[in-house]
């Protein structure tokens, strides 16, 4: 039997952790860590109160936090990203996880294209700027992707063999190309996208997150492109 770990990477999402890491231990048997990335609320505590183990991450970038789970996480075989703002649900993950626990997959990405975004979930700009990356990367890397799925399983052994460098915004994908450039088995599934219950937006909502996430999105889809893969990996 193969064992999962939850990675919930959080900044300030106190209203959201506790309800989050709950639904997730009720929905799947899996251990849940949540990364917190230096809050200024009770996202450790509601986090720990709820039964995940709780790790620190003081240095700030969603990268970071997610690589401080995967240190962490030595008793997963399949690690599985979860955003902590409750936008995505816990009751989808068997979805994420079937392809994966079947042999289908080596990556699993959770198209909320191909599923449902619930209205004022996303912003135009957001809409349009991830599928647009996704198109690029289609047709750079040979893929037929809709979405860039922040919510998404994958198994411990690729993403150990991925060299991970990204630890802000390009982490995602980061992870996409280079697992798609080392022929990888990337599947997509169809999630919901929900605006999130609580706590403030950081990136999609303000101009300063957007710019800095399509800066690093962008760069890092163009960069693994040519050449500097076969170095790093
Ligand atoms: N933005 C941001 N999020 C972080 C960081 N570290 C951890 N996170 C968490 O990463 C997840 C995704 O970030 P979000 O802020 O929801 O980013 P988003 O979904 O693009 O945008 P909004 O929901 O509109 O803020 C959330 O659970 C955050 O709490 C960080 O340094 N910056
Ligand atoms: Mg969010």
């Amino acid at each position: 039997m193969e064992r999962v770990t939850v990675i919930i990477p959080a900044l300030n999402e106190a209203g959201n952790i506790k309800r989050l890491v709950r639904e997730v231990l009720a929905t799947v048997p899996v251990w849940v860590i949540v990364v917190d990335n230096g809050s200024t609320d009770a996202t450790a505590q509601e986090a720990h109160a709820a039964g995940a183990q709780v790790i620190l991450e003081p240095r700030r970038g969603y990268g970071f936090a997610c690589a401080a789970g995967v240190a962490a996480a030595q008793e997963g075989d399949i690690l599985v990203f979860l955003d902590g703002d409750y936008s995505f649900l816990p009751s989808e993950l068997p979805i994420i996880l079937t392809p994966i626990l079947a042999d289908e997959a080596d990556l699993v990405l959770g198209s909320r294209y191909r599923g449902h975004i619930a209205p004022g979930a996303m912003p135009p700009h957001q809409r349009f700027g991830n599928w647009l990356v996704a198109r690029l990367m289609n047709w750079l890397y040979g893929l037929s992707l809709t979405d860039l799925g922040p919510y998404r399983a994958i198994r411990r052994s690729l993403l150990e063999q991925l060299d991970m460098r990204e630890m802000t915004y390009g982490w995602p994908t980061e992870m996409m190309t280079k697992a798609a450039r080392r022929g990888a088995r990337l599947v997509e599934v169809p999630v919901s996208f929900h605006p999130r219950r609580a706590g403030r937006s950081k990136v999609s909502g303000t101009v300063r997150g957007t710019l800095l996430a399509t800066w690093f999105i962008l760069g890092v889809t163009l960069r693994y492109a040519w050449g500097q893969t076969q170095k790093q990996t």
